[in-house]
């Protein structure tokens, strides 16, 4: 499990070096709870260099391949993320339970979390068709938690709902997708996933401490 202090995750999608990352990482490091990084990092700068990078900076590190494949596939390249040092992963649900049991049961040996996500910030329709049937599915397979927008409040509300409080609650789609900063997590959210709003401003640091400062105290959700 991610443990909270800020709410705050970084969706690390940069075209950086490890040097540059590095520096920008430990430049916000007190202010996130975890890094989420993706294909686009590993495709920029390698399994060595996301290795290195887990290396040099003191956080959970998360890693959204959102895998759907089946299961022996979604085995391996988890067990390659642990080796990478990599601390959670994202799985998607609409690949069904058959191809989830083992992946996550494996997961679990290795101390590694899988988030399953069950509803997309923007489109996604077949899966707000099946919420239910996913939400029963995350908790049957014994996952930490799940994915859910934070451009549809009304989902993360009924997620929690079902959930309760044993399972955290990632929410992305704040900030350059129009989610409001504050509002994911007033609506039962855990943590909030932010990439370009503090990726690509002129004062990151600054940036992200106004989200953190929205998150603990919202308005006009
Ligand atoms: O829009 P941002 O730059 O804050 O980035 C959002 C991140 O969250 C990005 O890494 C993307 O892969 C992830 N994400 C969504 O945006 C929407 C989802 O439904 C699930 C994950």
């Amino acid at each position: 499990m991610i443990r909270k202090s800020t709410g705050l995750i970084l969706a690390f999608d940069v075209e950086w070096d490890v040097k540059r990352s590095v520096t920008f990482l430990s430049s916000i490091s007190d202010l996130v709870d975890a890094v989420k990084i993706g294909w686009y990092q590993l495709l920029n700068i390698g399994p060595q260099g996301i290795k290195e990078l887990i290396r040099s900076v003191n956080k959970y590190f998360l890693a959204d391949f959102k895998l759907g494949d089946v299961s022996h596939i979604n085995e391996y390249v988890i067990k390659k993320a642990h080796e990478l040092g990599i601390n959670g992963v994202i799985m998607h649900a609409v690949t069904g339970g058959e191809n989830l049991v083992t992946p996550v049961n494996i997961a679990r040996e290795l101390g590694v979390d899988v988030y399953l996500l069950i509803s997309m910030s923007s489109g996604g329709e077949l899966y707000d068709k099946s919420l239910d049937y996913n939400i029963l599915l995350g908790m049957d397979l014994g996952v930490s938690g799940f994915v859910v927008p934070a451009t549809k409040p009304s989902i993360i509300r009924q997620v929690r709902s079902v959930v309760g409080g044993k399972y955290q609650l990632l929410s992305p789609g704040v900030g350059a997708q129009g989610g409001k900063p504050g509002c994911a997590i007033a609506s039962g959210a855990d943590f909030e996933i932010v990439g370009r709003s503090i990726i690509n401003s002129e004062s990151p640091r600054e940036t992200a401490i106004n989200i953190v400062r929205a998150i603990k105290n919202p308005s006009d959700c």
